[in-house]
């Protein structure tokens, strides 16, 4: 429960990072989750990927809707900054804090609910804008704080508990992030934290918008025979395609990638994703297979996981509209209102 205070006591031996911050110190508060609940796995996932990036926690701000999802935020990165908005509004909010200052690194946490179905407007905005973030999405197919109805991720044919079939077409938001030009998606599952891990440290550090859906079983309501979102569905059909791991820039490259087996990938920054496809002909910087590959896998029922499609080449907003690399907020009213004159001049130019 978050009003009983965790203990701040840890072993003295916990290993450290560069900043000589221990796991610990990422943690939030006490989860108020239900015991089992897949987004507990994702939070301590994400505790566990900014302690191995030895992220300062003031540099992070982490923003969410509404759901147990986007509760989640509560319980990791306590440090860290935090904005708790409206459903479905988390894109619009993360867009302004963004744009208000550059130097953030913005991790936007939310669900299927959130994001697929009051949300899906926003968020299909914020992918095509390319905001610099990572995006994260705790997909339980349901709506676990209102009690489980089906979200718009449900796939048609699933059981819902009240033994309700799902008669809609249910929306894959990998498949529209791709459409829409995300420049790193992945997917995962929240009970593989090995594969998970990497990939959410390489979306913190991926220069432009990232974004991956993580299956994250709701143990309350949408975790029965019949539902395509529960513990032993995503087991048992899940594939990885790719899997990824991540060498941060100021790490030594060690091991050479083996040709045909693994590939390096380098991004923006001059770090590494170091890529295992299993499948020879699955290329992840190819956009419009990895399209093609995910609908055929899905119309198999199977879920294909892994860094699903990456470009090291991406953009993100503020190079599209140009801004200057100092945040707005640190700009003062002389860099902002520079002078009559140059107004005059300015005014001129269009004459
Ligand atoms: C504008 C608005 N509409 C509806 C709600 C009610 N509501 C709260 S959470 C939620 C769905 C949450 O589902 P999801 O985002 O999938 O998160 P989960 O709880 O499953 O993690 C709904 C419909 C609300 N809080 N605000
Ligand atoms: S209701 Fe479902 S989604 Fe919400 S905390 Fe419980 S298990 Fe998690």
């Amino acid at each position: 429960m978050t009003c009983i205070p965790k203990s701040k006591f840890h072993h003295p031996q916990l290993p450290v990072n560069e900043l000589g911050l221990t796991y610990r110190d990422y943690e939030g508060s006490m989860s108020t989750l239900c015991a089992g609940c897949g987004h507990d796995s994702v939070g301590a996932a994400v505790v566990q990927a900014c302690f191995e990036l030895s992220l300062p926690a003031h540099r992070i701000a982490k923003l969410s809707g509404i759901g147990c999802s986007s509760k989640a935020p509560t319980y990791f990165l306590g440090k860290s900054h935090g904005f708790n908005s409206v459903h479905g509004r988390m894109p619009s909010v993360t867009t302004g804090a963004n744009l208000a200052n550059r130097d953030l690194i913005y991790l936007g946490m939310s669900g299927d609910g959130d994001s697929a179905s009051i949300g899906l407007g926003q968020f299909a905005h914020v992918v095509r804008r390319q905001l610099n973030m990572a995006y994260i999405v705790a997909n339980n197919g349901a709506y676990g704080l209102t009690k489980g109805q089906a979200s718009a991720t449900a796939d048609r044919g699933s059981v819902m508990k009240g033994g309700k079939e799902v008669t809609d077409e249910g929306i894959d938001l990998v498949d529209l992030a791709l459409s829409m030009g995300a420049t790193y998606v992945a997917r995962s599952f929240s009970g593989d934290k090995e594969e998970l891990v990497p990939l959410i440290k390489g979306a913190l550090s991926h220069q432009g918008f990232a974004f991956i859906d993580v299956m994250s079983p709701c143990v309350t309501f949408n975790n029965h025979q019949g539902s395509t979102k529960s513990y032993d569905y995503v087991r048992e059909h899940m594939e990885t395609v790719v899997s990824a791991d991540f060498i941060p820039l100021k790490s030594e490259i060690t091991t050479q990638s083996e040709p045909g087996v693994s590939q390096d990938v380098f991004m923006h920054d001059g770090s590494v994703m170091r890529l295992k496809p299993t499948d020879r002909n699955y290329d992840p910087r190819d956009r419009n297979s990895a399209l093609s590959t995910i609908q055929q896998h899905s119309d198999k029922g199977e879920i294909l996981t892994g860094l699903l499609y990456v470009d090291p080449n991406a953009r993100h907003l503020h190079e599209n509209i140009n801004t200057v690399c100092t945040p707005l907020n640190e700009l003062t009213q002389k860099d902002l209102c520079p002078g009559s004159e140059v107004l005059e001049g300015i005014n001129e130019s269009f004459r």
